[in-house]
């Protein structure tokens, strides 16, 4: 199959079917009326069967059950279902990314490696599993001691939004699981076969390692589905992945009942290329995280601070770059582009390079659909770069497509306070060969970001780092490092061995 020859219907219909299948999905049981369509070529994939935002109360119920069970096996035990997980996931990679294809439209080789990233997140888990230490502390009285101890939350709603329709919930959930919680899970109305899929190889380790049932449950549904969870009072925490505008409507509902949230949403992340960068490992980095993924990751790259002695160079090579980029059928050999989600995403885009030409921005490639007679009803594009004049109010916005900005700075402070200068605070990126600059870039005075990179690009984060932003990014962290805290409560604890009663603070009270 070639890159321009967009498979029709009647091949991704039956591979989407028979990818689900082999993951354990009963297809056959899907049905109702919503549908949803393919951006490879906006056919529709089939039935969803969508819950009511009433089954919601009975997942969380259920979920709660199985929870008092849960909390009781010991953590390397659950360790083991994440481990089981992980096996199935690496015997049934090629189907579910087949199906993370087919749904949100990735190239092969980024879906396959976003099912590694949930490969991966299953071996973290597993190490968790033996590593959820708490601290000791030394008491100020005699005889005492003082402890921490960590136990699980209970139930745990993810949200997840379809650019990473399958990773980010394996994310939470391989902790979560090892954490003691259960899980209701929300998946994007994109990818339901997907999450169908990959919470069908979680149903089966969890049955082969002898779990109580309802320790995962999906529930597939549209945004009031979502709100139920949001709201829902058993929910001990809310980890919802998506824009800044789903987060301000989250966050406040949850506190609001004095739930926890982990909120993971918009980036505007950008790279400042300094004038002793290695320009080749520049551009390479650049166009990854700048086209790859067809600028739909929240850790894409939207802006480049280029510094002006390079500027030019640096504008004319990508250039360049961006032109011989593949773009086409994701599921082709040697396609480096795949399609926009859908079309009201590719509406946005052509909003925003409008916009930007207003505000003095000038297009130096890109900037047009293509593909549009092989598949009417997708939307392919080509990734676009445009010169500003500055920062104006659309390179402050996060558009989720393919559009890089290009600024430049004069000093090296002045390019902080434009990587600082957006409301978001995901990630950010540094070229340089100079350490006195890397050094203040990851300084506290540096990058305001939650990732602070040097010499590579801002998308693709392993696992084992704590992943998340500041600002209208959410401030959550999620993934490696210890986010695992954010799935557990703490408890202090003070054990009294003295056989007396002194009192803190040296206060007297005796009776
Ligand atoms: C996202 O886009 O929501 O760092 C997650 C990355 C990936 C995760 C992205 N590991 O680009």
């Amino acid at each position: 199959m070639s890159r321009s020859q967009i498979p029709g219907s009647d091949v991704l219909g039956p591979r989407a079917l028979e990818a689900a299948t082999a993951c354990g999905v009963d297809v056959a049981a899907l049905a109702g009326d919503a549908r949803h369509d393919s951006p490879v070529n906006g056919a529709t994939l089939g039935p969803i069967g969508w819950v009511a935002p009433a089954d919601v109360d009975t997942a969380v119920e259920r979920a709660r059950a199985a929870f008092l069970e849960w909390r009781r096996v010991p953590a390397p035990a659950r360790g083991a279902v994440v481990k089981r997980f992980g096996e199935l996931l690496t015997e049934h990679k090629a189907d579910l990314a087949a199906l993370v294809s087919l749904e949100v439209g990735k190239i092969t080789s980024e879906a396959a490696g976003e099912v590694q990233e949930m490969i991966d997140i299953c071996d973290f888990a597993l190490g968790l599993s033996r590593q959820l230490y708490g601290r000791t502390s030394v008491s100020e009285r005699p005889g005492h001691r003082l402890m921490e101890t960590w136990h699980p939350l209970g139930v745990v709603g993810v949200i997840s939004a379809f650019n990473f329709p399958v990773a980010v919930w394996s994310w939470n959930t391989a902790i979560a699981l090892v954490c003691g919680d259960t899980v209701v899970w929300k998946p994007s109305e994109q990818a339901p076969l997907c999450a169908r899929a990959a919470a069908a190889l979680l149903d089966r380790a969890l049955a082969e390692q002898g779990a109580p049932a309802y320790v995962s449950q999906v529930v597939v549904g549209g945004p009031d589905v979502g709100e139920a969870l949001v709201d829902h009072p058993g929910v001990a925490l809310v980890s919802a992945t998506g824009s800044t505008r789903m987060g301000r409507a989250v966050g406040p509902r949850v506190a609001n009942r004095f739930g926890r949230s982990l909120l993971e949403l918009g980036g505007n992340n950008a790279a400042i290329v300094a004038p002793s960068a290695d320009l080749d490992l520049a551009l390479r980095g650049i166009v990854f995280a700048a086209a790859g993924t067809a600028g739909q990751r929240c850790t894409t790259m939207r802006r480049v601070i280029a510094h002006r002695s390079v500027a030019d160079e640096l504008t004319k090579r990508l250039a360049e770059a961006y032109v011989r980029l593949p773009i086409g059928n994701p599921m082709a050999e040697g396609t480096l582009v795949g399609p926009l989600v859908h079309g009201k995403a590719y509406d946005v885009m052509a909003a925003a390079i409008e916009q930007a030409s207003a505000e003095g921005g000038t297009v130096v490639a890109g900037g047009e659909r293509v593909l549009a007679d092989a598949a009417p009803d997708a939307y392919y594009v080509q990734p676009t770069i445009m010169t500003m004049p500055g920062q104006t109010d659309i390179v402050r916005t996060e558009t989720f497509a393919p559009l890089l900005y290009l600024v430049t700075y004069d000093d090296f402070d002045e390019a902080i306070a434009l990587n600082n200068d957006v409301p978001q605070g995901l990630s950010s990126s540094l070229f340089t060969r100079d350490q006195a600059e890397a050094e203040l870039y990851v300084s506290a005075e540096g990058s305001d970001c939650g990732i602070v990179n040097v010499n590579i690009g801002t998308s693709g984060a392993e696992i084992g780092g704590a992943f998340g932003g500041e600002k209208e990014t959410g401030g959550g962290r999620e993934s490696g490092s210890d986010a695992w805290r954010s799935y557990m409560r703490r408890a202090t604890n003070t054990i009294n061995y003295s056989g007396e009663l002194p009192l803190a603070q040296g206060v007297d009270f005796s009776v």
